[in-house]
């Protein structure tokens, strides 16, 4: 049936005149009739999912018996009493953690090997066993304690496949121990902000199943403000390789059904999905060294080299886990203290003043027209996702140009999509306009989404045009950079590549190479921790 509309009145002049005269009398009248922000396009973060993608970096400590053995997948057969850090030092690593910018870190509690470094009452394969501290000793717990003390978050990693566990094979007794070691360890140390599990498994070893939707519900139950990190999430998903680089192209949008805890399709999760019905952002995982466990026999990746990883994985719209471990004393090393403050100091330089800041900007439109803060284009250079320029509905264009006031040099772009609004960009680009009074293509790019990153030849210009070429809803931007990074090389062919085969060991040799800036970064070391 069609539906009856009714036709208003045609408005008299008196009517018009009254309104006028209201509006003059009771300013509120009309301050009152302000847009509204616009819809969120579904699916949107938990505040769960928020949290963790604020916090960006977060570091990763493979610590147990494999520190003490060179060993990276324990047998599960090794004497306990090898687990002997005589200068353990949680705080040390949460110091460590803060002062190089990262503000969670995430413990190895069990690793495959089934060595427990908290005393549970499920299996003696633990710290009990140990002289250390007398057998009463407890590593998640002193980590926990230090980083309450120091306000980062704290995750936990619990293997499901453990090596040493007699019950492993046996599917219902193997997922009731695996549940109650879970809840030990999400009831005993106070918040816990990540619960990190994966489906690595050896060949040829005993098959069984997980229950993940039991352990899922019982972690969201135990611990509401915890992420759950798997290949499929539920609330954060593994990126698909362990060099912690992501997708060019890299969606918050995934469909969890799609994907299969310990049979990840690497492309898949690299690059999410734009017609993914759910949530679930990605986590790029990767180490200092090679190895996940310490060996003396390694050295850390150099600071650049974690640059350009932070590039691929927090320029993409990802969060930077990076595993740091602690060494058989039990303290994270001297050398990968020194790289991760040079790291530090490397985002701190390149980062820290937005070129672009001072800039006036004329949007294409904006929302609620002109003169509504809300929406208004300089809200691009506020921190925060809260705060953003919304373009008017029904645009054909998206643009926003920049006068930068002066002729500025940069060469990389930063845009932040308010991802509490859902992710919205598909394909933007980056113009300049050119002495000779043409515009020219700087830079293109994909997806968004809370940080993109781009790196391209050192530029010059003094006016700049930041277009959104597609956009699965209206665009809206919470920030936009641009800044001068004088470290890392990028070919003329648009593609950005680390020096190779430079390790902190040989990082005063090649200071030359990165000028002044970086003999100053390595002269302003912060402070010295013993390793
Ligand atoms: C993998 C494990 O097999 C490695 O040993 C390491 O823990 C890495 C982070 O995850 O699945």
């Amino acid at each position: 049936m069609r539906e009856i509309t009714q036709t208003p009145e045609p408005r008299t002049p008196n009517f018009i005149i009254l309104c006028l005269s209201l509006s003059l009398m009771f300013p509120i009248f009309h301050c009152a009739l302000v847009k509204a922000p616009p819809l969120p396009i579904l699916p949107i973060p938990t505040a769960s999912q928020l949290q963790w993608q604020l916090s960006s970096m977060a570091l990763f400590f493979h610590f147990g018996t494999n520190t003490f053995t060179d060993s990276e997948w324990g047998t599960g057969r090794v004497d306990p009493s090898v687990f002997n850090p005589t200068r353990l030092n949680t705080t040390q690593w949460v110091q460590v953690a803060k002062d190089s910018g990262f503000k969670r870190v995430i413990l190895t509690a069990k690793h495959h090997d089934g060595f427990c470094l908290w005393p549970t009452e499920y299996t003696d394969y633990s710290v009990k066993s140990t002289s250390w501290r007398n057998g009463s000793g407890d590593v998640v717990k002193e980590l926990a304690l230090a980083a309450k003390a120091a306000g980062v978050d704290l995750g936990l990693y619990l293997s499901p496949w453990d090596r040493h566990e007699v019950c492993y094979g046996k599917t219902l007794e193997y997922n009731e121990f695996y549940l109650g070691q879970m809840t030990e360890l999400l009831t005993r140390y106070g918040e816990i902000k990540e619960v990190w599990l994966d489906g690595a498994k050896g060949e040829r070893e005993k098959d069984m199943d997980y229950f993940f939707d039991s352990w899922f519900s019982l972690i969201h139950q135990l611990q509401p403000g915890a992420t759950i990190f798997s290949d499929a999430g539920p609330d954060t998903r593994w990126i698909g390789d362990e060099a912690g680089v992501a997708g060019s192209t890299c969606w918050s949008l995934f469909n969890r059904s799609s994907a299969k805890i310990g049979g990840t399709d690497p492309e898949y999760s690299q690059g999410g999905d734009p017609s993914g019905l759910d949530w679930v952002p990605a986590e790029c995982d990767v180490s200092i060294r090679p190895g996940w466990f310490w060996h003396a026999s390694e050295v850390p990746k150099s600071a650049i080299e974690l640059l350009d990883i932070y590039y691929k994985s927090v320029g993409r719209n990802c969060l930077m886990l990076l595993n740091v471990p602690p060494n058989s004393s039990g303290l994270i090393s001297a050398e990968d203290v020194q790289v991760l403050q040079e790291f530090f100091e490397l985002r701190r330089s390149i980062f820290s003043y937005n070129l672009a800041r001072k800039a006036i900007l004329n949007p294409s439109s904006t929302r609620g027209g002109i003169g509504d803060s809300r929406f208004d284009p300089s809200n691009v250079f506020k921190e925060g996702i809260y705060t953003y320029w919304a373009p008017e509905e029904n645009q054909s264009d998206w643009v926003l140009l920049l006068n930068l006031q002066e002729s500025v040099s940069f060469n990389v772009l930063q845009v932040q999509e308010p991802i509490h609004m859902g992710q919205r960009i598909s394909r933007f680009h980056l113009e300049i306009l050119n002495e000779d009074g043409k515009w020219r293509n700087v830079t293109n790019g994909t997806t968004v989404g809370y940080q993109r990153l781009l790196q391209f030849p050192t530029v010059e210009t003094q006016h700049l045009k930041f277009v959104i070429d597609t956009s699965r809803a209206d665009p809206l931007i919470s920030y936009l950079g641009i800044y001068m990074d004088q470290f890392s090389i990028v070919d003329s062919a648009y593609h950005k590549r680390a020096p190779t085969n430079f390790h902190s060991r040989n990082i005063h040799g090649s200071v030359k190479y990165f000028g002044e800036l970086y003999t100053t970064i390595l002269e302003q070391r912060l402070f010295n921790v013993n390793g």
